[in-house]
């Protein structure tokens, strides 16, 4: 009996030395201290023993069961140990390791070739003015000299939100507007912004795409301050060299109107594929503010007038940058966006 109990521990405490891990030392302890296990066994089998020798045999199993007890817990600490110690290095994490380049954004070319036009007007002492993109008809067409069944105003051309409003077709109404609320004070504005027009989409064409306004209302306005304004504006955006040429046209809002070409920044005017061979580019359209609009505004058209120019941005863009499709501005794609790099802060 002695001798099967010292099998027995060594049997045991074996396995214990074996278990590689916490759940396979857990299984030696059921299976060898649990109700079905050959100690538990033995201690029920002392009945059979004579009664002389159960005090000795009992003590013995008590001890051993001690004994196994202990080694057991002493090993659970040890494989508890191990186990995290590996959990630890399996989930180490190199701080040393270079991060993963972070990718840089840029102002999109469009909001540039705005600023730059923002800047160089806020220079010439300009207000820059906002408004509603969804506006009333009234301001939109009427104080514009657009009066109700003008062709210009054909339902077929806008996105009528109500009867009387529609997403604004360009950016006058903001000028219409400021006008109506300066009461009959001089003016010297921008207005750029999102404008909306009933267009299907092709690579010179876009639903919704920016314009930029300009408006001078003042006592002595006339059509050359409108020319050396524009003047300016042309050396700055196209380069000093650049000349102006005014051609007659028209607009509902201004008269007279013109449109303006620049000397072709490529070719110098001797003709090339941006100017198409005629030398000159043409750039926006502009006038003297017609006396109707100035009177619908609370303005004494015999007093005061003004000048009003209107460009797109994209269009300026387009040129400066070389882009040959307006919906390059609208699809953002990263492949383009990515080589429009702002060097200046
Ligand atoms: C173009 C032409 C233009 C205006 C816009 C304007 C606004 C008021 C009064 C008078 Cl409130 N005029 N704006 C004038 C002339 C031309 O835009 O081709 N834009 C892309």
């Amino acid at each position: 009996m002695e001798n099967e109990l010292q099998q027995l521990k060594e049997e045991v405490l074996g396995k214990i030395a074996d278990a590689a891990d916490v759940k396979e030392l857990n299984d030696v302890r059921v299976a060898y201290l649990g109700k079905k296990g050959p100690i538990t066994d033995l201690l029920k089998g002392m009945g059979k023993l004579p009664a002389e020798e159960r005090p000795k045999m009992g003590a013995l199993v008590n001890e051993m069961r001690q004994e196994v007890t202990g080694k057991l817990e002493a090993r659970k600490e040890v494989l508890e140990a191990e186990a995290i110690t590996k959990q630890l290095e399996a989930e180490a994490i190199d701080v040393t390791l270079p991060g993963r380049p972070v990718k840089l954004g840029n102002a999109h070319p469009l909001t540039r070739v705005i600023e730059e036009i923002e800047d160089l007007f806020i220079s010439m002492g300009y207000a820059i003015a906002e408004g509603p993109e969804a506006e009333k008809d009234y301001y939109n067409f009427e104080a514009l000299n657009l009066p109700k069944g003008h062709p210009a105003r054909d339902m077929q051309d806008s996105f009528y939100i109500m009867e009387d409003i529609l997403l604004r077709t360009h950016t006058s109404p903001v000028q219409a507007r400021t006008m109506e609320a300066k009461g009959g004070e001089p003016i010297r504005i921008i207005c750029p912004g999102k404008v909306y027009r009933r267009d299907n989409d092709d690579a010179t064409h876009s639903h919704q795409f920016m314009q930029i306004e300009g408006l001078v209302v003042g006592e002595g306005i006339r059509m050359s301050d409108l020319k050396g304004t524009l003047t300016v504006f042309a050396k700055k955006m196209f380069g000093d060299e650049r000349e102006i040429r005014l051609r007659p046209s028209f607009f509902p809002f201004t008269e007279p109107s013109v449109e303006m070409d620049i000397s072709c920044f490529k070719c110098g005017g001797k003709g090339c594929n941006v100017c198409k061979g005629t030398g000159w580019i043409e750039i926006l359209g502009a006038g003297m503010v017609h006396p109707n609009v100035l009177e619908m505004a609370g303005y004494d058209s015999k007093k005061l007038s003004g000048f009003a120019f209107g460009m797109g941005p994209e269009r300026i863009a387009m040129l400066k940058y070389g882009v040959d499709d307006i919906r390059q501005f609208y699809t953002n794609d990263t492949r383009f966006l990515s080589q429009f790099q702002r060097t200046e802060v």
